[in-house]
């Protein structure tokens, strides 16, 4: 067994944390033999409920969990933390515009860098969950000057898992079969889902899905709107959003950068955009990548169509003007 290392998740208290402290402390992400620490954040008003959550973990008796520290304290949950999963957000509430969204959001990741930046480990690998994902990332990045920009990442891995589970049904096999779906761009309604470098597994070999499919239009407009939309689907018909499965996809994310993908295999992540596929530069674009020894790259070389080419510039143009709206509120 390994030292113990700490793990950060903030928004401690809320429905996506509730199942996602499980799927860490049990081993999920960081595997069966690294014991951790979790430092569990969220607001004033919550510790009450987390004091239950701090409970229950300890009700689940959990052999990799050496210790809970649940805190308000941005300085003290982020202190040491070798992984970071910033979950928490202000949730958008009715009538409020994004950009409203956007200012409130601004400020809780521009306090979260800062901390992250004078107490975290600077090899932190941060993932951020809570909404505006890409843009929160980019914040957070901004205000953490002494962690690498490669370090800060938005999840996007929800929406590849939902695309995975469509062309599983699709196809009429398990989802384990199916591989490198391809999220582009923003998490949010402009994505881009991708399926025309997919591949299906059948008796043994690795098949494209474009040709296993055999439906451009379904792959172009059905499975590109139902993954799009698929979020509220599941408000529509849950009462809340999507929760197990957002922790399921963080999990994944932070397990996938830790232990690092299957040659030939890709995931997709938000990360810092080097301008690859005619994305802007330095905003947190999704792309597909692969991991090695903890590091991603980018994955080059992949063929585009004209249709793709112009969603992701809608998707690009969007992250452009969430940044430059952001800006402008750290500079108001
Ligand atoms: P909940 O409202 O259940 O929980 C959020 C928690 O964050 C609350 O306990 C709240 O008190 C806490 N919080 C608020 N401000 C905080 C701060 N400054 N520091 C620490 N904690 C703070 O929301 P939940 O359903 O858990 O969703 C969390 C976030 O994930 C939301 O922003 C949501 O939009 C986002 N999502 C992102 C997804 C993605 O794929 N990137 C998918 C799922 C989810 O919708």
């Amino acid at each position: 067994m390994s030292e113990p290392i700490r793990v950060v998740v903030t928004g401690a208290a809320g429905q996506i944390a509730y199942s996602l402290l499980y799927m860490v402390a049990k081993g999920d992400v960081f595997g069966p033999n690294q014991p951790l620490i979790l430092h569990l954040l969220d607001i004033p008003p919550m510790m009450g409920v987390l004091e239950g959550v701090v409970m229950e973990l300890d009700d689940c008796a959990l052999p990799l969990l050496h210790g809970v520290v649940p805190t308000d304290d941005p300085a003290v949950a982020f202190k040491d933390v070798s992984a970071a999963f910033l979950v928490g957000a202000m949730p958008r509430k009715q009538g409020m515009e994004r950009k409203d969204l956007l200012s409130a959001n601004v400020k809780i990741f521009k306090v979260q860098g800062e901390a992250l930046d004078q107490h975290a480990k600077k090899d932190v690998k941060v993932l951020v969950v809570g909404n505006p994902a890409n843009t929160n990332a980019l914040i957070c990045s901004r205000y953490a000057p002494s962690i690498p920009k490669e370090n800060f990442t938005a999840m996007t891995r929800l929406d590849q898992n939902r695309a995975q589970a469509q062309i599983a049904q699709k196809l009429k096999v398990p989802s384990r079969q199916v591989s490198n779906l391809i999220i582009w761009g923003n998490h949010s309604s402009t994505q881009v889902p991708d399926a025309s470098h997919a591949g299906v597994e059948i008796n043994g070999s690795v098949l494209p899905v474009p040709e296993v499919v055999k439906d451009a239009a379904w792959l172009n407009s059905t499975f590109v709107e139902t993954v799009q939309k698929r979020g509220a689907a599941v408000i529509n018909a849950r009462k809340m959003s999507s929760a197990m499965s957002a922790a399921k996809a963080a999990s994944d994310h932070m397990r996938d950068w830790f232990m690092g993908t299957q040659p030939g295999k890709f995931v997709s992540m938000g990360v810092v955009s080097d301008g690859s596929y005619g994305a802007p530069k330095d905003v947190i674009f999704s792309f597909p990548v692969s991991i090695k020894g903890g590091k991603w790259e980018i994955v080059k070389g992949l063929e585009i169509n004209d249709f793709a080419k112009k969603l992701l510039e809608v998707t690009g143009k969007e992250l452009e003007e969430e940044r430059q709206e952001a800006i402008q509120i750290i500079e108001a």
